[in-house]
């Protein structure tokens, strides 16, 4: 038996710590690429990447699609709900210390089982998150973020803050501020706000604007309570532009940027961009992260990746290395994470069965943000590409070009700057940057 089990019983036995082993290892229980102590630009690979592991897919999601019941087995599942809690309880910190993520995150009902009604699922939720404190305190695992599942519950078919019926807006109230305490109880650098049915499903029966305001209230109400109560960390709103509802007030990071500054809440919160949301927006990933990176609100990243081929959020895990990459290039480039980090919110295919996939499936995103990190510290160090970039702005770094950044031009001498002469064509050098990228990823 390894050292590594947490409770009574060693869920994943045969399986010990996952080790760095190279990328001549064929061994599949091992890293080929993630090196936690490897330094990269002034950081391990451990600080920069800030792995995280989500409850909800890898220790509560079990194959069920809607076209099919549950692939997978679960020894920890037990008759009695409480029971099946704590033995997964303990099988997640087992996994979370053998994969060797630093950081886990979870919704309430991920960790406790609701009760008849919400005061006895806010008594489960503490009992629950006193023994989580235990064993993150046993394992040195941390709390990236806590949340508060507010869309499955048939309560919230019409919403949660949006609901048309104000009596709804109170559950959702003692939800969210049972599952802030345990996020600070927890120690969580962060809270996270993922509006599912914060949507329609028809306009025809919907008055969009009181329903914006109503969340931004709620929001502003959750904010206050949260830092009276001590929470020093971040908020976090993830965006997504559909699924459940039919279309999702946080559409994507742009709406959601507007949305905060509106509403008061932009010194507070920042977003939590997911791959596969961005890219159901139509978006590249790339595109949402910078986004928010621009607008100094990238706050952290649910790592997953979609199937550019159907339009539905498929959250598999990421193997994509432009993609990580391009992530990572964004994540550098606005210093690093401070409270967030990389959480893979991510499940197995339904067919991935075996115990060990859940293994195999966090080595394949490891190892995949691992090697995008190293390709962006590269192109960062190389330079090449910044520069490209740097000199097809540099008309604007002196002379007129900077009279106009500097507010300092009217448009009628603008214009007559225009009359004087055809501007010669500037290729943008795209496929050559391509080539560059491939020979930073591959060279
Ligand atoms: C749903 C999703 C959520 C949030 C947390 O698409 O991404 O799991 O990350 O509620
Ligand atoms: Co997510």
């Amino acid at each position: 038996m390894s050292d590594y089990f947490i409770g009574n019983k060693e869920y994943f036995s045969g399986i010990g710590k996952i080790a760095y082993e190279g990328k001549g290892s064929d061994n599949p229980l091992a890293f080929k690429f993630y090196d936690p102590d490897k330094m990269v630009g002034g950081k391990t690979m451990r600080e920069h990447l800030r792995f995280s592991v989500a409850y909800w897919h890898s220790f509560c999601g079990d194959g069920g699609d809607p076209f099919g019941n549950a692939t997978m087995q679960y020894p920890w599942r037990d008759p009695d709900p409480m029971k099946s809690a704590k033995n997964k309880l303990d099988a997640a910190f087992e996994f979370i210390t053998k994969i060797g993520a630093p950081f886990y995150c979870f919704h309430d009902i991920d960790m406790a089982p609701e009760g008849a009604n919400r005061v006895e699922s806010e008594k489960n939720l503490i009992e629950m998150t006193d023994l989580a404190k235990e064993r993150q305190e046993s394992t040195g695992v941390k709390l990236l973020w806590g949340t508060a599942n507010v869309f499955s519950n048939p309560r919230y078919m019409n919403g949660a803050a949006s609901n048309p019926d104000f009596s709804v807006v109170g559950h959702v109230a003692h939800q969210v501020k049972a599952a802030i305490d345990a996020t600070i109880k927890l120690g969580g650098a962060g809270y996270t706000f993922w509006g599912g049915r914060e949507g329609y499903m028809s306009l025809w029966n919907t008055d969009m604007k009181r329903e914006l305001d109503h969340i931004g209230r709620f929001l502003n109400m959750a904010r206050d309570y949260a830092r009276k109560a001590g929470f020093t960390g971040t908020f976090y709103i993830e965006p997504k532009p559909m699924e459940p509802s039919k279309h999702q007030y946080d559409f994507d990071s742009a709406t959601v940027i507007g949305f905060l500054r509106q509403y008061g809440l932009d010194r507070d919160f920042k977003l939590n961009i997911e791959a596969n949301h961005a890219t159901l927006a139509g978006h590249d990933f790339a595109h949402d992260l910078r986004v928010a990176r621009d607008a100094g609100l990238l706050g952290s990243v649910d790592a997953n990746q979609g199937d550019l081929m159907n339009g539905w959020d498929t959250d598999e895990f990421p193997f994509d290395v432009y993609q990580t990459t391009m992530a990572m290039l964004e994540i550098l480039g606005m210093g690093g994470f401070v409270t967030g980090g990389l959480n893979f919110d991510a499940k197995r295919r339904r067919n991935s069965t075996d115990l060990e996939d859940l293994f195999l499936a966090h080595i394949t995103g490891m190892d995949a943000f691992a090697l995008g990190l190293q390709a962006a510290q590269r192109i960062i160090d190389d330079g090449k590409i910044a520069e490209m970039v740097r000199t097809r702005y540099a008309s604007w770094d002196s002379g007129d070009g900077d009279a106009f950044e500097a507010g300092k031009l009217t448009l009628e001498e603008l214009a007559a700057m225009g009359e004087k002469s055809e501007p010669k064509s500037v290729s943008g050098k795209q496929e050559y940057i391509e080539s560059l990228l491939n020979g930073y990823l591959f060279g």
